[in-house]
């Protein structure tokens, strides 16, 4: 069996203040609100007055037709409202046991190496033989569990597979990654193509997973080439008219290189927040929490590179920020595979430019026990510490539940 995971209801009562007691899941939707972490008993007491007296009452609220409620900001209610619904969302669901990722594009893409290069399995990438057909396989994606469906991109399973049997390949997928290599000129209009074929074909099914156009082989060098430039500008338009061809699908895109793993992953980062049920509710606190801890960015990063959400004042700090955090974990992925115990704080100090990067251990998360630490760019570090435990109380709950 795929399935070994591990009982998400549980983790449900992580939302929950520590001396709630919870013995039945259903019981859940019938707590008042102030048994959520981060609502204090008066506005709970105050939510009542608008008939919203339980956490199930809590996640019905309407986000576009929000109450007027008496000394609680909309802001913070549609926080609250969100965070209920994933909690109910998860009891609900009684979980499905796996996401599916769908990887499609054309042959000799990238596709197979791109996953070779998430699982670090780098050696097999020269040896790779086109894929035949459809290859699935589990995949241990930053300890959560997920089946990449990796359809072979030649021209006889393009043309007699999948769109025969589309039910078999394009149905119940939660992600879409569609591969295009940006150095093959020649084969920009017959990847369109095929991209809206798949399109097609989802629509037809009535499914409309989120989807993410992977520019592949944009290799360092050629990435500053002007020729680069030009390619994504002409993949861009390609795929964005396509996109429009079809409602209710969005497109984004991320450049990778199987040379530079970090591409790769923040590629897949970026993916997988498209999927999160709360990858929203980290970003407005993480906002929050850089506000008031007057940092310019802050991002929450695991060990083995997933970024779960960032929080910037500009493109070029988030860009300072998750640079500098992902080769200081890789450096402390080095010290620790040398024996030297983990540090939980890591300090990287600008003087001449009048800030710091400091990263903060907050937890450990999924089976595996992976490390995650919080990022900040500041100019008064120190500032955070009188606020790092009651954010660390806030956040765990929301990574464990984050797909
Ligand atoms: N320069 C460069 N080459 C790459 C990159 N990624 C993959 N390749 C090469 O591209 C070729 C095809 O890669 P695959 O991963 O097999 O492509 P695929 O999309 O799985 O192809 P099919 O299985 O036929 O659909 C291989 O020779 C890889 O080494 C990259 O980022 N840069
Ligand atoms: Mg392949």
């Amino acid at each position: 069996m795929l399935d070994n995971d591990s009982n998400k209801s549980v983790k449900v009562k992580d939302f929950f203040k520590r001396n709630v007691i919870i013995n039945e899941l259903e019981d859940i939707l019938n707590l008042k609100p102030d048994t959520l972490i981060g609502i204090d008993k008066v506005s709970s007491d105050t939510l009542g007055d608008y008939n919203i007296k339980n956490v199930g009452d809590l996640a019905k609220v309407s986000l576009e037709n929000l109450p007027d409620v008496k000394e609680v900001p909309s802001s913070i209610l549609i926080k609250w409202v969100k965070i209920a619904q994933v909690v109910v969302k998860a009891i609900k669901e009684q979980l499905k046991s796996h996401k599916k990722l769908l990887m499609i594009g054309l042959d000799n893409g990238g596709k197979t190496s791109i996953l070779a290069v998430l699982q670090d399995r780098f050696s097999i990438i020269k040896s790779l033989l086109p894929t035949r057909g459809v290859k699935r396989e589990r995949l241990d994606f930053f300890g959560y569990p997920i089946i990449s469906w990796d359809l072979g991109g030649q021209v006889q399973y393009r043309e007699k597979l999948y769109f025969n049997r589309p039910e078999l390949f394009f149905t119940e997928a939660d992600l879409l990654l569609y591969v295009i290599d940006t150095q093959d000129v020649d084969r920009f209009p017959e990847s369109a193509n095929y991209y809206r074929q798949v399109l097609k074909a989802l629509k037809d099914l009535n499914e409309f997973p989120p989807t993410l156009v992977v520019l592949s082989k944009s290799d360092q060098d050629y990435r500053s080439s002007v020729e680069w430039q030009n390619n994504i500008k002409v993949i861009k338009n390609k795929f964005n008219q396509v996109t429009t061809e079809y409602e209710n699908f969005s497109v984004s895109y991320a450049d990778t290189t199987i040379y530079q793993k970090e591409t790769i992953m923040q590629m897949f980062s970026e993916a997988l927040k498209k999927v999160s049920d709360t990858s929203e509710i980290i970003e407005n606190i993480l906002e929050d929490f850089s506000h008031t801890i007057e940092a310019k960015s802050a991002s929450l990063i695991s060990m083995d590179g997933l970024i779960f959400g960032n929080y910037n004042d500009s493109d070029t700090d988030e860009a300072l920020l998750n640079n500098t955090a992902l080769i200081m974990q890789t450096l402390s992925n080095f010290h620790n595979s040398i024996g030297l115990i983990r540090e939980t704080s890591m300090t990287l100090n600008f003087p001449m430019n009048g800030f710091t990067i400091q990263g903060e251990k907050l937890f450990n998360y999924s089976e595996l026990q992976i490390p995650v630490y919080l990022w900040i760019l500041s100019e008064n570090p120190e500032m955070m510490y009188e606020k790092l435990d009651y954010f660390r109380e806030q956040i765990l709950p929301l990574i464990n539940m984050f797909l």
